[in-house]
């Protein structure tokens, strides 16, 4: 068990997130048996608030890539303190997201705050934002498994994303996901994981 259990940790730790993606695709079946990994997730009241979004129209990749730009660019320009844009400078960031068109999948997790009975009364959901979280580790750990590499994009504010893909008024976009393998000359910033001591309280 402990052999097994290094195994694990050593799997995951080398997973990393990607910005830099190859546009070779793969089978929709893999996505879909990914996303399905992600919604074995544990949930409030198991009401399961997420949706997920597969994007892989080009026509829609390019709206949606032009759309974050938009608000990218605002965020770099004026919205982003200097602590966070000098905390951002290992990951050499900007406001250009090409990948969102190369990435032969964008993976757009909604969460759904409440529920239409029918009738119309909204039914609220539990721990929404712990639940989603949640599925989006899965989808992430089941993505890794299989070899592919992706990132957990937040282009703030995400409500273009509502519009783009035309979701209903309760859902709202919780992470955007581009899904693929990586670019041959692809790199990744140069950080560390905390170590044990600094993660780990034991209370024995
Ligand atoms: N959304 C911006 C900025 C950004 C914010 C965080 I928090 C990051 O971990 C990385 C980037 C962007 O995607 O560039």
């Amino acid at each position: 068990m402990i052999a097994k259990s290094k195994e694990i940790f050593q799997h995951l730790n080398k997973r990393r997130s990607l910005r830099f993606f190859s546009d070779k695709t793969f089978p929709a079946e893999v996505i879909e048996n990914l996303v399905m990994s992600a919604s074995t997730a544990p949930s409030g009241a198991n009401k399961q608030p997420w949706t997920f979004c597969v994007v892989s129209s080009p026509e829609l990749k390019r709206q949606i890539r032009f759309a974050a730009e938009v608000e990218e660019r605002i965020s770099y320009e004026s919205r982003m303190s200097e602590d966070w844009k000098q905390d951002l400078k290992p990951f050499a960031t900007d406001w250009q997201k090409p990948f969102l068109e190369i990435a032969p999948y964008l993976i757009i997790v909604f969460k759904r705050a409440y529920e239409f009975e029918v009738g119309g009364k909204k039914h609220q959901n539990y721990c929404v934002n712990e639940s989603v979280g949640l599925a989006c580790g899965f989808l992430l750990t089941a993505i890794h498994k299989l070899g592919l590499v992706a990132l957990t994009h937040t282009p703030s504010p995400m409500d273009f994303l509502t519009k783009i893909i035309n979701r209903p008024a309760n859902e709202r976009p919780f992470l955007l996901i581009p899904v693929g393998y990586p670019a041959d000359d692809a790199t990744v910033p140069d950080i560390q994981r905390k170590k044990k001591e600094d993660v780990l309280v034991w209370y024995k």
